[in-house]
């Protein structure tokens, strides 16, 4: 097998592991392709959270007739097979006893129960383990899962509105662009907005234009100095501290995996001046068109290890 060949056969795992998007989560989306001397004969992802895992499908994939050809097949797996009993049994455990004896990683799993346990596993029983084949790809579908498991704090978005001459006041979203922002909102798992923006706007950070899989997203705001009246935060959690670490890290023992910040600058800027944040996400908005959608993007930026990206995003 060479390694254009496994590079090839990751990225239709790739593939495969997307199609995970809609019910994956909090779980990782996760693709698998089971290849014998160049035929694929099985292929699997990870449906839905409590379901099976990619490998499990696409072993389960695999037509009778070819399953003697799993001793001498390769499995590609874009994250590495898990090692625990979760909802289900070890993937790793799965792949040694029907003896398949090459696998290639895309990425390490971040998750404490796994951690390298996975690939750990799979060596001890004698299989080859290839590991970082697509890694960069592998880990950005998963973004959100990974920095939650590898940082211990949610995957932080900062989102805002603004014209092209840097001003955020009034009203700058459109029809077209709040739906995006509701698609947004009903991807995180919490959404937080600073008191100035409470008492200016009375938000109510629900998800109403986009359709909602669970349920409503968590709702945060910060109250620093006791301003906001009862009545303004009823149904929101509500923090009184002065650190955003300490926020973050009760968000992560409440599981939330993703943070959307949606205000105002003020807050914006703390985020920014830690260092506590993952992506940017800027609407920007062109009144010279305001009826059409013409000239207006989200715009995304990643900010991490990779240089800074930005993409106008309608995916
Ligand atoms: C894999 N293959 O397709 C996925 C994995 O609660 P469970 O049993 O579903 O386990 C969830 C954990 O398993 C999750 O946090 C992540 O570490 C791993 N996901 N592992 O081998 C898969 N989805
Ligand atoms: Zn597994």
């Amino acid at each position: 097998m060479t390694a254009s060949e496994d590079i090839i056969y990751m990225r239709r795992a790739l593939q495969l592991a997307l199609c995970g998007e809609a019910a994956a989560a909090p779980n990782p989306m996760v693709g698998a392709v089971i290849v014998h001397k160049g035929r694929i004969i099985g292929e699997g992802y990870h449906r839905r959270c409590g379901g099976p895992h990619a490998e499990v499908n696409a072993v389960r994939s695999v037509a009778l007739a070819d399953q003697t050809l799993l001793g001498e097949s390769t499995i590609y797996v874009t994250l590495e097979p898990c090692a625990h009993w979760g909802k289900t049994p070890p993937c790793a455990d799965l792949i040694i006893e029907k003896g398949i004896p090459r696998v290639v990683v895309g990425c390490k799993d971040p998750f404490a129960k796994v951690d390298g346990l996975g690939i750990k596993k799979l060596q001890d029983a004698g299989c080859e383990v290839v590991v970082g084949v697509l890694e960069e790809e592998c880990r950005e579908l998963n973004r959100v899962f990974m920095t939650y498991h590898s940082k211990h704090r949610p995957f932080v978005t900062l989102k805002w509105a603004q014209r092209p001459d840097g001003s955020v006041n009034g009203q700058i979203s459109t029809p077209f662009t709040q739906m995006l922002v509701h698609r947004l909102r009903a991807r995180c798992g919490a959404i937080l907005v600073g008191t100035g923006t409470m008492l200016a706007d009375h938000p109510s950070l629900t998800v109403r234009d986009w359709s909602l899989r669970g349920e409503q997203p968590l709702r945060i705001t910060i109250d620093r100095h006791n301003r906001l009246p009862k009545e303004l935060t009823d149904g929101f959690l509500v923090y009184h501290t002065e650190t955003l670490e300490e926020i973050l890290a009760d968000l992560y023992q409440r599981g939330v995996q993703h943070l959307l910040v949606e205000g105002g600058p003020t807050l914006h800027r703390s985020f920014m001046e830690a260092g506590l944040y993952d992506e940017v996400r800027i609407e920007t908005s062109d009144k010279r068109s305001d009826h059409s959608i013409d000239g207006h993007t989200i715009e995304r930026r990643r900010i991490g290890q990779s240089p800074l990206r930005a993409l106008s995003e309608y995916e």
